[in-house]
Parts: structure tokens; C-alpha cells; sequence
């Protein structure tokens, strides 16, 4: 290394030591002028020796660029999410479940963690370096915001000490109470709109197109779990995780504990519910996570949420308003909601109109009539509802709510079957309620994945009896698509390309986009895997799909009489001679790899990796690595020494990269 390198690399060392003293630690060791010394000569050397600009400088966190969007990014690792406790007794029945499924009598110990309410994020390291950083999103794919995470002081660009080759860390990025209200008091005064709550203030600056603005926002972030993990051996508990992620540099929550059965877990919460309003941050209930990872290895999850965690929520906030009206929404399934149309009301820092009466059982049960003063309750951000009737508040002309007897928008008589709650429209694909769902859910990203296929359009689509079911978008053409509001020759092609990609599908994408009753993602894999066809599907009886994992007899009811209905098999057909076409499963679909067709060549000294880490993370992300130069090499990434594979290289034009270029690499990006 030359003289430069070396003082650089020394001087990026001291600021990531007291960043991590000042941000992480909260115990600084030097002045913020020598801080700001450091930080001046490191700028100063960099501009004399822009080769030694890297991702990991102090100097690199704020980038100039504004970017355009933010591109979709798929976690190496699903992030799941929580399942809700409202009460004591739901905490003491999911210990009591968990301790069933691992058939102990001795109590469980668990590590209960503040629930921070922030925005979910996932970090990736690849060899110790941040390289991708992504919002939870659906929890499959989230939104690349690699830029604005660097701005977070707090977060290591590096981890410290060991890192292993791949780790995708998880947590949640907040802003504290001061710095939500520093935000909103330069927000009033310069006549802008005021964030409502911290949460909704981070997540507005998460998602600022330009970092800069990100930046001077000041977000905070701490870590509690782990995604994809690659190169050494994985904690063996939630303490041991929090303790891991100390060690890398990150920070996580100083209010973690281990507690021991449903007892431990309710003396930590109601503790922490007292402190409460002490926190520098906004909490919105507890996590208790079962402690021993191979107790929660064999809990494991459903659907999408683990078996061995659960969120404990703080009572949510609640007021009083008067009920207008009551209209009735028809979903995909025809099922009707009765919707409370409310005098608006503030309820948890937002104005609310409307709250789910969720259906006819639960008006009847909380005797729910218009005029009625009602108790509505937020609990943050899932849709408001009704508490219940204050009773005393009863005005002499309310009026009984009744289930209509004909559906609101197509009229088809209601059914509503013994026993159960839901009432529906029998209108199938003739009401333009279901049909507009229906197809917005066939069209949508994780089933047929039909591009610019949005409810305006499905609107108009369906309004002007251009479309009466799913297999209809198949013969769409675009001068007739090119004549409806808000489109032209450009976007009816665009769509009509992105119908034409969707004919290229799978079992599993099919089976969810159908929209059969009670078969949503997870069961539609299910079954894909376990029937591989969807002629074996079509003639299993109702035992056999009793047999598959996670299917019950209820779900197993439903799909049989999908089956069964001639329309259903008709529109299958119909599918089918539009084109559309499924290939048999053969199992789960790999992860994404966008350096897939790459060949690399790796030599010389790398800076901050050995050659067997960098090989590792780049084939991780679908680069073949390769030991010898030839035409066919895409990139040659040449260290410091490189020797006769550069000169190769250059006799043959094959492009050359640099440490950066290694680093755009590893973000999955091509240089050049
Ligand atoms: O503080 C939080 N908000 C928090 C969220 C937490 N302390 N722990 C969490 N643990 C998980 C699992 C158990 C699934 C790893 C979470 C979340 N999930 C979570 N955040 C958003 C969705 C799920």
C-alpha cells in the first residue's frame, strides 16, 4: 500500500471508532472538533487521491445523486411478520401453544424486546461491507434504499470484527421524540405540512429520492434479527443474536431481557408499560421471542409468521363519534363488509371517517344501529373500528341496520349460510364488485404479475364490458385499449406487452391468481409441491388434499368445489387457449441472481477482502468466478500486484474494474 492508502485507511478506522462510540456506544472519546479534524483530513486526502475513494469511507455516506425511484429489491430471506396479543390470557394461550408443539412441561424462556414503531428494514453485508439495504416491503420484496440507510450515523458501513461472508440483518429505523419534534417545529416554521407521529416522520424520510435529505434527518436504528446467513456458525439463541450484533457494531436495544415463562413475559410488559412514556423513542407494545433457536427451528412458522414470536400491544388509542351510515363493500369473494361511515374524529393523531364493522354478527352483537354514538379504536396504522355502542348516548330515532337482501352493486340475491358470519353476492364474475377484484388480484404482482394493470383501468375495463373475466385480458387489443381515459398507443402497448409476459406463468402463480377461496400464496405452493400438476390437483379427492401440510377441511372444501364448478374448469380452458401456460412444479424458485451469465476473474490484492470471500458473495449472487482469463470473461477485478491475468486482460479487451467496481459487483450491479 502506498503512504496515502495507509493514512487513509487509518484515519477511516478512527471515525468508524468514534461513530461507534458517539452513535452506537453513547460514549464519546473525543471532541466534536476532532471528530470534525479527522473527518477534514480524510476529504483533504481523498480529493488529492481520488483512487482511494471506498464504499466504506465515513466520507461516502451522503451521496449527491437524486435518485429516480426506488427499484424493487428481493430479500434473500423472506421477512415475516408478527402475530398480535391484545390481552394476558393471549399471551398466557400462545406460551401454553408453544409449549404443546415442543411437548415440554418446564417453562420456556423467552427474550422480550421493546416493539419499536418504526419501519421494518433489511441490511446486507457481503463480507463485512453494507452493500444493500431494503424496506420490508411485503416481506418477500422491499424498495432499495441502500443511499438513505448509509446516512444513518449509527449504522456501520463496516462490521466489526469478524463478519461472515453474507448476512442480512434485520430491524426497525425510527426517529426519538426529539428529533420528531426538532423535525416538526422547522417543518411549522416554514408553513410545511406537520408528520402526524415519529413513525410516519421516519418513514417520509426514508423515502426521500435525495439522501441529502435523508441525512439531515435524525434517524436512529436498532437490530434484532437475521435473514440470510452465510460462512459461520448461526447463535444459538435471541440473546446470543442481540449479543452477535453488539459485536458487528450495531446497535440494538439496551431494554432486551430474558425472561422465563408467560409470568416473565407479563412482568416485563406491564414494567416496560409504566416506562413507557420515560423512552426516548415511541414504542407500541412488547416481542417475545421463544429463546432457543432449535425450540424456534422446531415451532416454526405459519404462513408467514413465526410460531415462536409474538407482539404484545400497548391498549390502542380510542374516542367517541357518531355513526352516519352503514354501507356494504363487495370484496373479491362477494363477501359483503359493512363499512361505518363516521363523523370524522381524531383517533391516534389521524382523522378518521371509516371503520370496519367487519359483518352482520358483529353489528349484531354490538347492537350497532346510525345515529349511535360508537367507541372507535386505532391501534397504529391496520384500519380503525368499533369498540362498542355507548348505550346512554342512544337517540329515539336510530335506526336497526339490516343485511341488504340484493347485493348494493349488482343486485344478485345475498346469501348468507347458516352458521356462518359472512354474507355474499352471488353474483360471481357478473358483479362488477367481484369482477374488479378478482381481476386486480390475478393481475397482481405475486400471482399473474401483469404490470400497469391498476384499478383505474380495471374500472374502465369492466364499466365498459371490454373484459367480463380474467381470460379476457388475453384478447385485449390495443386500438381498443389505446381509446379509454389516461392511456395512449405507448401504455396500451406497454400493458399488452406485460399481458403477453404473463402467459409465461407457474402452478404456483396461477393457483393464487385464481382467487379460490381460502387459497391464498403459501397454500397455493403448498399444493403446487405437492401435486406438481394441475391435472393432479383437478382430480385429487377431498382425502387427498387433506394430506397436504397446512390444508384443513375447510380449505379443502373450497378448493374441491373450485374444482368441481364447470365455470371454473371453463375459464381454466379459457386461460389455457389464450395461451397461458404453467409448467409442472419442480420445487421452490431459486433466489433472484443479477449477476446470472457473468464470468469473473479475480486478482492481484483486494482491499478489505480476501479473494475467497469476494469469490464467494459474487457467485452467491449468480457470477461464475473463474481462475484463468479468456475472451469469454466479462470482468477481471485486479487488486493492488495484479499481475500477467491484468495483462491478459488487456491484451485480450476485456474490461478491467477496480476496488470500486468490486463493490458495484457485490450490490449486484454491472459496472462500465
Ligand atoms: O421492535 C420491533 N418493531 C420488532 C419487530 C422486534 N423487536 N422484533 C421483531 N421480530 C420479528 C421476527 C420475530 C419475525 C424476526 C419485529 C418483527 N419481526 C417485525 N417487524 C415488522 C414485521 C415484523
Amino acid at each position: 500500500m502506498t503512504e496515502a492508502a495507509t493514512r487513509a485507511a487509518d484515519l477511516r478506522a478512527q471515525l468508524a471508532q468514534h461513530d461507534y462510540q458517539y452513535y452506537v456506544l453513547d460514549d464519546p472519546w473525543v471532541p466534536d472538533s476532532e471528530y470534525d479534524r479527522l473527518m477534514q483530513a480524510l476529504r483533504a486526502l481523498e480529493a488529492a487521491h481520488p483512487e482511494l475513494i471506498s464504499a466504506d469511507s465515513p466520507t461516502a455516506r451522503v451521496s449527491g445523486a437524486v435518485a429516480l425511484g426506488f427499484a424493487p429489491l428481493t430479500h434473500g430471506v423472506p421477512m415475516l411478520s408478527l402475530d398480535n396479543a391484545f390481552s394476558d390470557e393471549d399471551v398466557q394461550a400462545f406460551d401454553k401453544r408453544a409449549r404443546e408443539r415442543l411437548a415440554t412441561e418446564a417453562e420456556i424462556e423467552y427474550c422480550a424486546e421493546p416493539k419499536l414503531d418504526g419501519l421494518a428494514v433489511s441490511l446486507l453485508y457481503q463480507a463485512g461491507l453494507l452493500t444493500r439495504a431494503a424496506t420490508r416491503g411485503d416481506g418477500a420484496t422491499g424498495e432499495d434504499i441502500t443511499a438513505n440507510i448509509r446516512t444513518i450515523r449509527s449504522v456501520p458501513l463496516r462490521l466489526r470484527g469478524a463478519a461472515p461472508v453474507v448476512v442480512e440483518v434485520r430491524g426497525e429505523v425510527y426517529l426519538p421524540f426529539v428529533g420528531f419534534e426538532k423535525l416538526n417545529a422547522t417543518a411549522a416554521a416554514q408553513g410545511q405540512k406537520l408528520f402526524v407521529n415519529p413513525r410516519n416522520a421516519a418513514a417520509g424520510s426514508l423515502r426521500q429520492l435525495d439522501a441529502r435529505v435523508t441525512a439531515a434527518r435524525p434517524l436512529e436504528a436498532f437490530f434484532y434479527g437475521i435473514g440470510a446467513w452465510q460462512g459461520s456458525a448461526e447463535p444459538q439463541s435471541q440473546s446470543a443474536l442481540l449479543e452477535q450484533l453488539r459485536g458487528w457494531g450495531l446497535c440494538t436495544s439496551a431494554e432486551a431481557r430474558a425472561v422465563r415463562g408467560a409470568a416473565g413475559c407479563l412482568a416485563y410488559y406491564h414494567q416496560l408499560a409504566e416506562r413507557r412514556a420515560t423512552l426516548e423513542f415511541q414504542i407500541d407494545g412488547v416481542v417475545y421471542k421463544v429463546n432457543r433457536r432449535s425450540d424456534q427451528l422446531a415451532l416454526g412458522q405459519v404462513s408467514r409468521a413465526p410460531r415462536w414470536a409474538i407482539a404484545h400491544k400497548f391498549p390502542a388509542d380510542e374516542a367517541l363519534t357518531i355513526l352516519r351510515e352503514v354501507e356494504f363493500q363487495v370484496g373479491r369473494t362477494g363477501v359483503l363488509t359493512p363499512v361505518a361511515r363516521l363523523e370524522p374524529v381524531m383517533v391516534g393523531g389521524a382523522s378518521v371517517s371509516n371503520a370496519t364493522l367487519h359483518n352482520m354478527d358483529e353489528i349484531e352483537r354490538k347492537d350497532v344501529r346510525c345515529g349511535d354514538t360508537l367507541i372507535i379504536r386505532r391501534a397504529g396504522d391496520v384500519i380503525p373500528e368499533v369498540v362498542s355502542v355507548v348505550l346512554e348516548r342512544r337517540p329515539p330515532d336510530a335506526r336497526k341496520l339490516l343485511l341488504p337482501t340484493h347485493c348494493p352493486v349488482c343486485g344478485a340475491p345475498v346469501q348468507r349460510l347458516e352458521g356462518v358470519s359472512a354474507a355474499r353476492c352471488t353474483g360471481g364474475f357478473n358483479c362488477a364488485a367481484q369482477l374488479k377484484e378478482s381481476l386486480l388480484h390475478f393481475a397482481s404482482r405475486r400471482a399473474m404479475d401483469i404490470e400497469g394493470l391498476g384499478d383505474k383501468l380495471v374500472e374502465q375495463l369492466v364499466d365498459r364490458g371490454m373484459v367480463r373475466t380474467p381470460a379476457d385480458l388475453y384478447a385485449l387489443r390495443a386500438e381498443a385499449l389505446a381509446a379509454l381515459e389516461r392511456m395512449g398507443e405507448k401504455s396500451a402497448a406497454r400493458l399488452l406487452q406485460a399481458v403477453a409476459r404473463s402467459r409465461d406463468s407457474s402452478l404456483p402463480r396461477l393457483l393464487h391468481a385464481l382467487g379460490i377461496r381460502d387459497v391464498g400464496e403459501s397454500t397455493a405452493l403448498a399444493l403446487s409441491e405437492h401435486f406438481g400438476s394441475l391435472a393432479a390437483l383437478q382430480a385429487a379427492s377431498l382425502d387427498q388434499l387433506l394430506e397436504v401440510p397446512d390444508i384443513g377441511p375447510v380449505s379443502a372444501a373450497s378448493i374441491h368445489a373450485f374444482f368441481a364448478n364447470p365455470a371454473n374448469q371453463q375459464q381454466l380452458e379459457r386461460l389455457r387457449a389464450a395461451g397461458v401456460h404453467w409448467p409442472e412444479h419442480e420445487g421452490r424458485a431459486a433466489t433472484p441472481r443479477p449477476l446470472n451469465g457473468l464470468t469473473i476473474v479475480l486478482t492481484g490484492t483486494l482491499t478489505g477482502f480476501s479473494r475467497d470471500e469476494a469469490s464467494e458473495a459474487l457467485q452467491q449472487l449468480g457470477a461464475k468466478v473463474s481462475g484463468s482469463v479468456s475472451k469469454r470473461t466479462s470482468y477481471v477485478v485486479a487488486g493492488e500486484e495484479a499481475g500477467s491475468k491484468l495483462a491478459r486482460a488487456r491484451e485480450l479487451g476485456v474490461p478491467v474494474v477496480d476496488g470500486a467496481g468490486l463493490t458495484l459487483l457485490l450490490r449486484g450491479e454491472r459496472p462500465g
